[in-house]
């Protein structure tokens, strides 16, 4: 009862601060600060004040009846919006620790140290999205957070998604004698292109692998085997129509296989609820089965959904771009390469980069299955490459994992 009446003063507190405010920018033209003030005091109803409360459930939120925030639209911000708790990310007391004494994660890197959280949550999954949750992450836009979206379109979809049975994504192999777990990434730059690089990345016990990983008839220069695919709705529907002239029929099925998926948008959640239901997607895949992508591979158990707090996490500390400082910033997010590059320094002690884009991207086509006909790196306003290209470099030079490079 108490509690009750304490939230209630501090909603009234904030009504009174909230009219205020609006009332003292009512002469002033619009601008972005205002909604960003307002949001805050309204995440302040959301989220920082029942964080305190002991033990909260979902009857706490209905009791003093929380509703989703007032949705936030992109278009009325003219940069990145920043919050006071921008930096608040969800973290996991039961992530990994390192048996590994040359894990990454004893880097003596200032600046990695200082930004690397090794807790982070990584997944998103059933029961970790609340009211409160959503009133703090709609303020960030996808695939950061679900700013435009509504609340029950997300939570169906995310209620679907299973618990991993473990925190832990890759476990120490048993052939490892030194308790380290050795990763590859492999991206598809044209670099690899007769690279003969295949049996050095088939040797590391685990292997990820993105977007149109295409093996079959490329195995001496990108191996063979696969351990965690890393996705989005999108990629998988699209790589699989553009590159079957490349011989990527299927995706990669390997025994065990793990699929990871990046939210981009609200249509990978929408392609959630028809791959866990069994059933044709609705919205932007309309009429698509999800389940048919994997050929009957698919199982719950090896499927994970990437965290916005992790992504955004990401994004503000590993790679924020001059963009988000302009009105194209809501565009701005960093490549699924990127994405599983830094997937692997959270799951693995070991990382080597393999197809990822150097600075002399320009002597190799775009992609690597592109034996024959050269194409050029084709910018996406969405993503930004010199940054790709700069933070690759840095990581390798400080010896955080090693970067695949010819000279
Ligand atoms: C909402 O979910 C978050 C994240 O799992 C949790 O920390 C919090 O306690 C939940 N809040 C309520 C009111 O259930
Ligand atoms: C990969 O190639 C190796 C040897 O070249 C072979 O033994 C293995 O079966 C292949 N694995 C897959 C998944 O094709
Ligand atoms: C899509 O919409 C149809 C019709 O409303 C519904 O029956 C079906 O369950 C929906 N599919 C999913 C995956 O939710
Ligand atoms: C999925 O994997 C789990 C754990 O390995 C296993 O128990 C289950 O039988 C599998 N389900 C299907 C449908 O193959
Ligand atoms: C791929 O490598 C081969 C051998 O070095 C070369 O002949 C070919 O031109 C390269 N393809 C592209 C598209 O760069
Ligand atoms: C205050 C303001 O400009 N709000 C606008 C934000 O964007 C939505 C959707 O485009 C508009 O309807 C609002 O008027």
């Amino acid at each position: 009862m108490q509690k009750a009446w304490g939230v209630i003063s501090l909603i009234l507190t904030c009504c009174v601060l909230l009219y205020l405010m609006l009332w003292m920018n009512l002469s002033e033209q619009f601008h972005s600060k205002t909604v960003v003030i307002s949001a805050l005091i309204l995440s302040k109803l959301g989220t920082t004040s029942l964080y305190k409360t002991e033990k909260p459930s979902y009857s706490t939120e209905q009791e003093i009846n929380i509703t989703p925030i007032p949705v936030l639209y992109k278009k009325n911000f003219t940069k990145l919006p920043v919050w006071d708790f921008e930096e608040v990310y969800l973290r996991n007391n039961e992530a990994r620790k390192p048996t590994c004494p040359n894990s990454l994660q004893n880097t003596e890197d200032p600046e990695f140290k200082e930004a690397v959280l090794p807790d982070v949550q990584l997944w998103l999954y059933k029961g970790l999205l609340n009211i409160t949750e959503w009133n703090r992450l709609a303020h960030f836009n996808n695939p950061f957070g679900f700013m435009e979206y509504k609340y029950n379109e997300v939570k169906r979809a995310v209620d679907l998604i299973p618990k991993p049975k473990s925190s832990i994504l890759l476990p120490v192999p048993e052939s490892s004698k030194d308790g380290c777990i050795r990763c590859a990434v492999v991206g598809s730059g044209g670099i690899l292109n007769n690279s003969k690089m295949g049996k050095e990345i088939d040797s590391h016990e685990y292997i990820f692998r993105v977007n149109g990983a295409v093996t079959q008839g490329f195995e001496e220069d990108v191996g063979n085997r696969t351990s965690v695919y890393v996705h989005t709705a999108f990629s998988l529907y699209s790589n699989i129509l553009s590159l079957k002239k490349y011989g990527f029929n299927s995706i990669p099925q390997d025994e065990g296989i793990k699929y990871v998926m990046i939210p981009e948008g609200l249509r990978d959640f929408e392609w959630i609820q028809g791959l866990l239901q069994g059933k044709e997607a609705n919205g932007s895949f309309k009429g698509v089965r999800p389940l048919k992508y994997f050929e009957g591979k698919f199982n719950e158990s090896r499927f994970y959904v990437l965290h916005p707090d992790f992504l955004r996490y990401i994004r503000n500390r590993f790679m924020p771009s001059k963009q988000m400082q302009d009105i194209p910033w809501a565009m701005y997010r960093p490549t699924n390469g990127a994405f599983a590059l830094f997937l692997a320094l959270h799951t693995c002690d070991i990382v080597d980069a393999y197809g990822f884009i150097t600075e002399d991207h320009h002597k190799y086509s775009n992609y690597y299955y592109e034996k024959f006909k050269k194409t050029h790196v084709i910018f996406y306003i969405n993503h930004d490459y010199g940054l790709e290209i700069k933070t690759w470099k840095k990581l390798h030079d400080s010896g955080i994992i090693r970067l695949f490079q010819r000279h």
